[in-house]
């Protein structure tokens, strides 16, 4: 059967994008699964750029078609913070998800609220490092003041869907992948894997 690498080392991603393409007749394999370790240094201007460099960079060190996503949080109040830098929004070193989400808490307190806020995810495909094929995809949605849910990963117990009133956090895997970020550009991939891998 054919392979595609999914090209990440952040753990919440992997569960997810298994479940995304889990329809589709492609082995799905991990980092792990081939004793790949590789930190892509993000240092792109945009999502696209660091998609693109993470998958070709995956995709050179495994021989394997590869897939990547370069994702954020982009709250309007803090002009559009911490978007592509989202894995880095605390000045702590070696800060984590949670240090994440109370450094955005902190910084929003004194912000007039409804906190609108949206995720976005780019995903690249490198078949080859000249053949790289990109989707996006949005989520909207408003920043809470307190947690909720233990679910997903990342900004997920902060981040509400007004139109079901819950976190992403509250919400099961399948129903976050029917509608977020993630889910909507592998909606948008699932055309161009079918064209790499069957035709
Ligand atoms: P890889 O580069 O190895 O894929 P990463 O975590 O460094 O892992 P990014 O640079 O794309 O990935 O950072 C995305 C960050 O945005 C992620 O670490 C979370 O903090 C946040 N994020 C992205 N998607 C999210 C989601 O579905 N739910 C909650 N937070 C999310």
């Amino acid at each position: 059967m054919n392979k595609l690498l999914i090209a990440t080392n952040n753990k919440g991603k992997v569960i997810e994008l298994q479940d995304l393409l889990k329809d589709m007749e492609i082995e799905l394999v991990t980092p792990a699964d081939i004793n790949l370790n590789l930190e892509v240094e993000e240092d792109g201007a945009d999502y696209k750029e660091n998609a693109t460099k993470k998958a070709i960079s995956f995709a050179q060190a495994s021989g394997l078609v590869s897939l990547a996503d370069d994702s954020g949080l982009e709250v309007d109040v803090l002009d559009g913070a911490p978007g592509l830098y989202s894995a880095r929004y605390h000045p702590k070193p070696g800060a984590n998800d949670a240090d994440r989400r109370a450094y955005m808490l902190e910084n929003l307190r004194d912000k007039p609220r409804p906190w609108t806020a949206h995720f976005h995810a780019t995903i690249a495909i490198a078949v080859t490092q000249g053949d790289v094929h990109i989707v996006e995809g949005n989520c909207y949605g408003e920043i809470v003041p307190e947690e909720r849910g233990t679910g997903g990963f990342g900004y997920d117990p902060i981040f509400l869907l007004p139109e079901l009133n819950k976190t992403m956090a509250e919400l099961e895997m399948e129903e976050k992948n029917r509608l977020s970020h993630r889910a909507k550009a592998v909606m948008n991939a699932v055309p161009m894997l079918r064209r790499i891998f069957y035709s």
